[in-house]
């Protein structure tokens, strides 16, 4: 019979393969009203630039709170604050459909590590965990509907494929990837430095999930903040475009749990 593995096991894999599954976040009972309403808020607010077969919504803590009271299921934050410290603060909330047809996407690293976004840590970039990328499974994912396509170890490289100077092609699968598949509930965690890409659905139903990021408190986000100065000046400089995070409104942020609430006291608006 399978055990659960343990805190140590979790950050261990973390370390040595840049991913790691952390099974039940959302329990099994709750994942299916959690998956409705995330799917509703993320076809009311879709983004009208998001590519096709996606539904997309960044921001999305501003339009639904289902997913919230999950953030601090004691084995899943415990991971999350071990890795990057107790202080840790959510930089992203998205919500993502991946639909049928949906083609493989291209390897990648995350924010701040994608040498496309104006603010990035430039390649070769030191071997520090500075940000962790968690996928929530709201559908189960499989091979067949796209699970995420995860290159073990590659987290411990300086660069990645969206560098240009990155010897490997975004496009081409690289030999030891593999797909991180797993239950509904579950959430695939990963240093953002390691190399991933959705995987093309070739079944007939939508794979629903959320992005959810994690920032040490070191880490400046304010390139993210939409009409700050600091995003403007890192698009200038850099000539390149930058991910939008809207600021939480403080309606939301009042409504959120109180255990939940210091991961976005720092993004209030006002
Ligand atoms: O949808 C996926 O499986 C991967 C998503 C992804 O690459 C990302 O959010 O950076």
């Amino acid at each position: 019979m399978p055990t659960t593995p343990t805190l140590e096991e979790q950050l261990l894999h973390l370390k040595l393969d840049g991913w790691c599954i952390v099974k039940d976040v959302i329990p099994r009972e709750a994942v299916a009203a959690v998956r409705e309403s995330v799917a509703e808020a993320t076809l009311r607010h879709q983004r009208s630039d998001a590519p096709a077969n996606i539904g997309h919504r960044t921001g999305f803590i501003n339009y639904d709170q289902s997913f919230a009271p999950y953030l601090v299921t004691p084995h899943f934050i415990e991971l999350i604050r071990a890795t990057l410290g107790q202080n840790v603060r959510v930089s992203f909330t998205s919500a993502m459909i991946n639909y049928p047809g949906n083609a493989r996407g291209g390897l990648h690293a995350d924010w701040p590590f994608n040498q496309r976004n104006a603010g990035h840590i430039p390649a070769p970039y030191p071997d520090v965990v500075a940000h962790l990328t968690t996928l929530w499974m709201l559908s189960p994912f499989s091979a067949e509907n796209g699970a995420t396509i995860v290159v073990p170890g590659s987290h411990r490289m300086e660069t990645n494929p969206s560098a240009e100077s990155c010897s490997h092609d975004e496009d081409t699968p690289y030999p030891t990837e593999i797909q991180a598949a797993g239950d509904a509930g579950s959430v695939l965690v990963m240093d953002s430095r390691m190399w991933h890409a959705a995987g093309a659905n070739r079944s007939d139903s939508a794979r629903v999930a959320m992005a959810i990021r994690f920032a040490p408190w070191w880490l400046n986000l304010n390139g993210l903040r939409p009409g700050s100065g600091e995003r403007a000046r890192q698009m200038e400089a850099t000539g390149l475009t930058e991910n939008e995070v809207e600021a939480v409104k403080p309606e939301v942020f009042a409504g959120l749990p109180e255990d939940v609430q210091p991961l976005f006291e720092h993004w209030v608006e006002g």
